[in-house]
């Protein structure tokens, strides 16, 4: 746990009003340090002081301690050596306060503050008192863990870090966006253009989305949480369930709702997207039509689909794109941030997706089967990754995969071994090389196939395929 303590030795400003900020900014800049989220994983206590002072107190500090003449705004004292987040010699227990009931608690140092001065120098730079607290505890917590300006290099460590941490303060358009609609209309496409990268599989078979899938895109002045969503169906066993569970459990998270549809299609709606709009209407929220595949479908049949949409529900926006050329897209991103509610970011820049490579490793090789064989034989394979371990070493990351496929007939396990294990080596050998690329690691596969009759209707199954949850 992180403890502040606090002190009030000057009277023009109350600690009620400045308390919240200074807790709120050193919390957050001290759970972004490695070494303090191990301390408290550990169970060690962090403990820092922090006191407000007049502005005369202020210059007598300097005077005294470092030999300035100037009122500042925050002095910090560390208690211990660090450099740029880590201490610089191993911790001593000597140096652990021993806390009566709650354990060992390691005492990072003081931060002096004359609210005064940071009031004027707020005014000075057209910033709130709020946000200035907040920029200077922020500074002042990043000196106790060791990182200073004293050189070029330095500086432009710190400045990226406490960049970095404001930005979590900032207030733009945000929130989370449900690309919704039939299989195979181009959702994951568009997820993975948006992403630039494979973040869920695509292919020309329905269905092929059995999971829901975020992808989050971070810019200065946005950011949005895209929710990939199996295609909307009737489900026909317990997989089909789940996977209709977990679309409308992401709708219903959304704050925009996207429903995808195919430019070739006749203009009527369509009973699965009327259904998903009439639930975005009665939540309030804000709907748009996306006409995907537009370069592969004559111009004319573009206005009549959205008219007919307009007439029956007068939706917020209506955008042709091409998920696979990109076109569109920029408009898309316009609508959607403009709709957005405003707030604070979600998640930090650096929070991509929810997808662990683990997953992913299971797509890449269950989009090769996908690919490889024909018919009905995708709709019965999952992939389960048995063992997935990374390693550092000289010439950089490896990963050691063992995966099953695993189907639901003998018949199929014949076919997907193939002629002398052909079939099974090609899927293997095209999934370890989609592998590399997207975790730009040295990736070993190897590939089993096994028969496991009915495991889309049995919960563990799916379970243990991440298909479904438990409750
Ligand atoms: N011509 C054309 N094809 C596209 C476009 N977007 C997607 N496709 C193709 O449509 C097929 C289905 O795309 P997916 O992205 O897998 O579709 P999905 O909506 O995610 O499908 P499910 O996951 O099954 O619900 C793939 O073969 C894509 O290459 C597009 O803009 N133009
Ligand atoms: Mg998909």
């Amino acid at each position: 746990m992180i403890q502040l303590h606090h002190a009030n030795r000057q009277r023009d400003y109350k600690l009620s009003d400045i308390g919240p900020l200074v807790r709120e900014a050193a919390d957050h800049a001290l759970y972004a340090s490695p070494f303090i989220r191990e301390l408290l994983a550990e169970g060690i206590g962090i403990d820092l002081d922090w006191t407000l002072v007049g502005p005369r107190t202020m210059r007598g500090i300097n005077r005294e301690q470092r030999e300035v003449d100037r009122e500042t705004d925050i002095l910090s004292f560390p208690a211990r050596e660090m450099k740029e987040g880590h201490p610089l010699s191993p911790l001593e227990p000597w140096e652990f306060l021993a806390g009566e009931e709650e354990g060992d608690r390691l005492f990072l140092g003081d931060l002096i503050m004359a609210p005064s001065v940071i009031e004027k120098q707020a005014e000075e730079y057209g910033h709130s008192f709020e946000e200035e607290i907040r920029f200077l505890v922020t500074h002042g917590v990043l000196h106790l863990l060791g990182y200073d300006h004293e050189t070029e290099e330095d500086e432009m460590v710190m400045n990226a870090l406490q960049k970095s941490l404001m930005a979590a303060y900032r207030e733009l358009p945000r929130g989370f966006v449900a690309l919704a609609g039939r299989p195979n209309v181009g959702k994951s496409t568009l997820l993975n253009e948006l992403s630039d990268r494979t973040l869920a599989i695509t292919s020309a078979k329905p269905q092929t989305t059995r999971h829901a899938i975020r992808s989050v895109l971070t810019t200065e002045d946005y950011q949005i949480a895209f929710l990939d969503t199996p295609g909307l169906h009737q489900p026909k066993n317990a997989l089909g369930k789940a996977m209709m569970k977990a679309a409308t459990s992401a709708i219903g998270q959304a704050d925009v709702l996207v429903v995808m549809i195919d430019a070739s299609w006749n203009a009527f709606v369509g009973q699965l997207e009327e259904r998903i709009i009439r639930q975005a209407k009665e939540e309030k929220k804000p709907v748009i039509l996306v006409i995907n595949k537009s370069d592969a479908a004559p111009k004319e049949k573009i206005l009549p689909l959205i008219k007919v949409y307009d007439d029956a529900f007068k939706l917020d926006a209506y955008v042709p794109i091409s998920a696979l050329d990109g076109d569109g897209i920029d408009r898309l991103l316009e609508e959607i941030v403009r709709l957005l509610p405003v707030g604070r970011p979600l998640f930090d820049a650096s929070d991509e997706t929810d997808q662990t490579e683990r997953m992913m490793a299971s797509e890449l090789i269950r989009r090769e089967v996908l690919l490889q064989t024909g018919n009905e034989i995708p709709y019965g394979v999952t992939v389960l990754i048995e063992r997935f371990e990374e390693e550092e070493s000289d010439r950089g990351r490896e990963i050691e995969i063992d995966a099953l496929i695993i189907t639901e007939r003998e018949a199929h396990k014949q076919i997907l071994i193939g002629k002398g294990g052909g079939k099974v080596k090609s899927i293997g050998m095209a999934a370890r090389e989609a592998m590399t690329q997207l975790f730009d690691a040295r990736c070993h596969l190897s590939l089993f196939v096994k028969v496991k009759p009915n495991w889309q209707n049995r919960m563990q199954d799916l379970y243990e395929a991440g298909y479904a949850q438990k409750d």
